[in-house]
């Protein structure tokens, strides 16, 4: 049996042709039967096949830029002029995991020779973190490429003033040339600010979404300050939790006051719970540990919510507890998969019943449900990876079956309502599964490698690797 960290991939190329056959035949409307087990390597192979299909779409519409519009088959860039190639470097691991070893090869040598950060641009310290630092190191990991590292050094250099406020916890955006830092209004186009936001507005997510990276980083460096940095801007997220042991929704990082109240485990939220847990499995920090247990617990206490329908995790008042909205949707879905790393498998599995639940109500999963009612607050589907992500989780916690099944018929309406001539795309709506124009760098990133692995668990030894939340893996550095 394959038990490696990584490994190229071989086998299962032939098979492609007659999987994508079995896979597109039409299944009867209204059967009343089971359908048959998953054929996993069957899976496996269609997963690869079509993120292939999307990979060719974005090198022939949108190569050299950070993502692909698909339907105006266009390039999008996230700051003006400037691409940082953002579905290139989310992409590469990706590739590895795959065997895709000559995309690979013509990736990596294009950023050696092209991704640069000596840019005048205001960029945002999170998504620039997870996708381009954790996706840099995660590929110099896997090739030992050391320009990559190299690249992933100046960056961080390059985003470390984030810090530099009051309380330690970072600013959200930062200039890549000059230093400067600010807040929300530097990422709103000019003149269209929602809101004078204080500069130091910011959230649990993006404070306490960066030791994986940033950690990892100082382990290859020997910079201690990248990991110091991160680590000091978790505690005082931490330390300014509620008496509930919950956070808010928005907090001041010059001021270390609570902006917004409500606590759940959503957007802006969401990736903090991810990364105490795996901050103590990628570090051994025993503080960080400390700090799961108490937030979870909390998550748990306050926020979970046991209905007739099922366990959802809703909305409460970060100071009383008290219930303030019954709403889960995609983001939401991670959640279970934190639950199996933090032991609990057992409401991980429940939890996972709902949100497979909510990805059935219209055959793919809404943005936002309200789930005492049932009904869909906001119906886009943005391609994105967390229910997936959890069924992998749980598959290599349980070896049950369902999660293949699960994975299986998620993926197949993917294929049915995402896919394009040219990639896939995102709905507007899934109740009408309008398309709209859009492939996030993340679903070549997470969503395809997330079914990938649930489909072929070998091809990656999960126990070896932390995932950061991007699903880039990054493996322990031996000091
Ligand atoms: C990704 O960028 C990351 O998974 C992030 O933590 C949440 N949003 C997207 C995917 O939905």
């Amino acid at each position: 049996m394959r038990r490696q960290g990584f490994r190229p991939w071989s086998r299962l190329a032939a098979l492609v042709p007659v999987f994508a056959a079995l896979l597109f035949a039409p299944r009867p409307a209204a059967a009343q039967t089971a359908p048959p087990p998953a054929d996993a390597a069957a899976l496996a192979a269609q997963v690869k096949a079509e993120f292939l299909h999307a990979w060719r779409g974005y090198k022939q519409y949108a190569w050299g830029h950070d993502e692909l519009r698909p339907l105006s088959r266009e390039p999008r860039d996230w700051y003006k002029d400037t691409p940082l190639y953002m579905t290139p470097v989310d992409a590469l691991d990706t590739m590895l995991l795959m065997g895709l070893d000559d995309e690979a090869n013509e990736t990596r040598a294009y950023l050696d020779a092209h991704l640069s950060f000596d840019h005048d641009i205001w960029v945002k310290n999170f998504e620039i973190t997870i996708r381009i630092l954790g996706g840099l190191l995660s590929a110099y990991q896997m090739t030992g490429d050391r320009q990559l590292l190299a690249k992933a050094e100046d960056l961080g250099h390059r985003l470390l003033p984030v810090f530099d406020s009051p309380t330690g916890m970072p600013y959200m955006y930062v200039n890549l040339k000059t230093g400067a830092t600010g807040g929300p209004d530097m990422g709103a186009p000019a003149g269209q600010a929602r809101r004078r936001a204080p500069r130091g507005a910011s959230n649990p997510a993006e404070v306490g979404t960066l030791i994986l990276e940033w950690g990892t980083l100082a382990r290859l460096t020997g910079d201690q300050e990248f990991y110091d940095r991160p680590k000091r801007a978790l505690v005082a997220l931490f330390d300014r939790r509620a008496k509930t042991g919950l956070v808010g929704d928005e907090i001041d990082v010059d001021t270390g006051k609570w902006l917004g109240r409500t606590s759940h485990i959503g957007g802006g939220i969401d990736s903090f719970y991810e990364y105490l847990v795996k901050c103590e499995r990628l570090f051994d920090d025993a503080d960080c540990g400390r700090m799961a247990k108490a937030t979870l617990a909390a998550a748990n206490k306050y926020l979970a919510d046991q209905r007739p329908n099922g366990l959802w995790y809703g909305e409460a008042n970060m100071n009383t507890g008290r219930r303030t909205a019954t709403v889960y949707g995609a983001l939401q879905a991670f959640f279970p998969a934190v639950l199996v790393l933090s032991g609990d498998v057992g409401r991980a599995e429940r939890l996972q019943t709902s949100n497979f639940r909510m990805w059935m109500l219209d055959g793919i999963e809404p943005e936002e449900l309200n789930y005492r009612t049932m009904k869909i607050r906001y119906p886009g589907y943005q391609l994105r990876p967390e229910n997936i992500e959890s069924a992998y989780y749980l598959f290599h916690a349980t070896h049950d079956p369902r999660y293949l099944d699960m994975g299986r018929d998620m993926f197949e309406s993917l294929v049915r309502y995402c896919r394009t001539d040219d990639g896939y795309t995102i709905l507007t709506s899934v109740v009408t599964k309008e398309q709209g124009d859009r492939m996030h760098s993340f679903f070549l990133a997470e969503t395809l490698k997330y079914l990938y692995l649930l489909f072929d668990p070998q091809a990656l030894d999960l126990d070896s690797v932390v995932f950061n939340t991007e699903a880039h893996p990054l493996r322990k550095v031996q000091q």
